[in-house]
């Protein structure tokens, strides 16, 4: 929901938030070796109390060890080599792992080639403050691109928009990568189950915080295209996140419909009907199929 900084919405449900702890920054490289340093620089000075930890897939170009360099100098820096390229989802779920063993409060993702600017992440943990997870949203007023042609703009709302639909959730741009989460927010989407790649591991994770009901707020942001490096962005990836969003919406479609059928013939629901995208609702409630 885009409801500025969090706060009235929650107010408005009587919830109440805990202090946010330590941030730790999740920065996934591979191949980032033109941009690794500037970006960890960029979110040492945008927030300095935060901590950094760059999950990089033995990236060939070297960036790893750029990274190490990096770690050797600042003790608010930290590098998970990984063993080679697994994608963008499994570097990011290898990196939330870590972040929560070692007792992180908040875990950020963001890419590291600029696109998402540490100089607006003090905003994002703001609006943490009063919610479960924060979306950097470029579909919301206030928010935008910077540098992208037409036909990726095109893409990337209609990416969104087909998202929205066909799992029924009331956010604008669930496919972007800039985000902020309370630990205990990840700690309840089941990530044991994730196995989306690309951008589809955005909106996977993304419904499943507004199926378990979190309060989930977007805030605008402006997302600047890459200067540097070469996108990772594929034809599979696209084709990944369509065949999933459309098997994950059919899905809860067919789950709602035999809830209904269930109930009008008097026998007790499974309880396994998706929840309406409320803000506040039953954490414990299941995100059916998350493997689809
Ligand atoms: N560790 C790891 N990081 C990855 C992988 N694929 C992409 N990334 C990183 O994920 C972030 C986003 O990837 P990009 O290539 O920028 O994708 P994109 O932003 O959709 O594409 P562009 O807008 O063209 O830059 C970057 O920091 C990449 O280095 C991967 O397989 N492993
Ligand atoms: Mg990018």
């Amino acid at each position: 929901m885009n409801d500025g900084d969090g706060t009235p919405a929650a107010a408005e449900r009587g919830r109440r938030f805990g202090p946010l702890g330590t941030a730790l920054v999740i920065i996934p490289t591979y191949n980032e070796a033109e941009n690794v340093k500037a970006i960890v620089a960029r979110v040492r000075e945008a927030v300095p109390e935060a901590h950094v930890l760059v999950a990089d897939d033995n990236s060939p170009d070297g960036t790893g060890k750029l990274a190490d360099e990096l770690a050797a100098e600042d003790d608010h820096v930290q590098v998970l080599h990984r063993k080679g390229k697994e994608g963008l989802g499994a570097a990011y779920l290898a990196g939330f792992r870590w972040g929560l063993e070692h007792g992180y409060g908040v875990l950020v993702e963001m890419d590291a080639d600029g696109s998402h600017q540490p100089e607006e992440l003090p905003r994002l943990l703001t609006a943490l403050k009063g919610a479960d997870l924060v979306l950097g949203s470029r579909w919301v007023p206030g928010g935008r691109v910077v540098n992208w042609p037409k036909s990726r703009e095109f893409i990337s709302r209609g990416g969104s928009m087909y998202s929205r639909i066909a799992l029924d959730l009331p956010l604008r741009d669930i496919t972007g990568g800039y985000r902020a989460f309370r630990s205990e927010t990840l700690e309840g989407l089941g990530l044991e189950d994730v196995a989306s790649q690309g951008y589809c591991f955005q909106v996977d994770l993304a419904r499943r915080a507004m199926k378990a009901g979190y309060h989930v707020v977007e805030v605008p942001i402006t997302f600047v295209e890459r200067e540097f490096g070469d996108s990772k962005m594929s034809r599979d990836i696209l084709v990944e996140a369509l065949w999933r969003v459309t098997t994950w919406g059919v899905g809860e479609r067919v789950g709602k419909v035999l809830g209904r059928d269930r109930q009008q013939s008097g026998r007790p629901s499974d309880g396994a009907a998706a929840e309406p995208a409320e803000l506040v609702g039953d954490k414990s409630a299941k995100v059916p199929d998350g493997n689809a």
